[in-house]
């Protein structure tokens, strides 16, 4: 069976590393060989500018340093791990991938879409994921688990109208192209979103 890219996308605290973890272990269950990974981050290049992205210490990006940081570290990451173990003919599981930046930078910051779109052709060519699954959830809640964790991100220091934000972008991803968006509801409890994940990768191999 071919490689496949799959990415996990949604607001914060909306249980998408949960979700993550899930999905890899069935996929490997099934023999797959699977890369999981997340953005911003990936590779250590990737992840040291996560870090400068997520960090509340010293000076803040603006808007368009943002966006750059996003992509260089998307760059990095296709080119190291994403596109190589892809070409293996492995399953890559990506918590977050560009959904994020049309909703975090594109709908939430106000950049523009036609900017984004323009800079992921430049980045990713023709790669974009062969499934979204997008974990929605009303940011209240979403937020409520982030901060029982304790000390909150740049991003999770937004906010409600951002978050709000955030989750509409999505939702119009969704909307946009529904043959390649699967769309949890993530407020429900844990065994039920995994019966979720479980008929979405019973879909896959029945296709297949
Ligand atoms: N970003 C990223 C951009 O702005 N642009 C971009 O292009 C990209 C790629 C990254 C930040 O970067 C920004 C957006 C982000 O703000 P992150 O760490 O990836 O940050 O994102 P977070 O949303 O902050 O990640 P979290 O780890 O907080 O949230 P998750 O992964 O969605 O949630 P998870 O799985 O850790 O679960 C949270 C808690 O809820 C529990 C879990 O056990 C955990 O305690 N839980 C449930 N509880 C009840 N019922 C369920 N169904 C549950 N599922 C999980």
């Amino acid at each position: 069976m071919a490689g496949r890219f799959i990415t996990i996308e949604g607001g914060e605290g909306a249980g998408k590393s949960t979700a993550q973890a899930f999905l890899v272990d069935r996929l490997e269950q099934r023999g797959l060989s699977v890369v999981p990974t997340r953005e911003p981050g990936g590779t250590p290049l990737a992840e040291a500018i996560r870090q400068t992205l997520l960090s509340v210490d010293g000076e803040a990006p603006v808007e368009m340093a943002e966006l750059l940081l996003v992509f260089a570290a998307r760059a990095q990451h296709l080119a190291k791990v994403i596109e190589p173990a892809l070409a293996a003919g492995k399953w890559v599981v990506c918590d977050r991938f560009t959904d994020a930046t049309y909703a975090y930078q594109g709908e939430a910051r106000g950049l523009s879409s036609g900017l984004i779109s323009e800079l992921e052709t430049l980045v990713q060519g023709a790669r974009r994921p062969d499934t979204v699954i997008l974990m929605d959830m009303a940011p209240k809640t979403g937020m409520a688990r982030a901060r029982s964790r304790g000390v909150l991100d740049r991003f999770e220091r937004e906010d409600a109208t951002f978050y709000e934000r955030v989750r509409q972008g999505y939702l119009n991803r969704a909307k946009l192209a529904p043959d390649r968006y699967v769309v949890v509801n993530a407020e429900q409890d844990l065994p039920s979103v995994q019966r979720s994940l479980d008929e979405l990768t019973e879909r896959w191999f029945d296709v297949s």
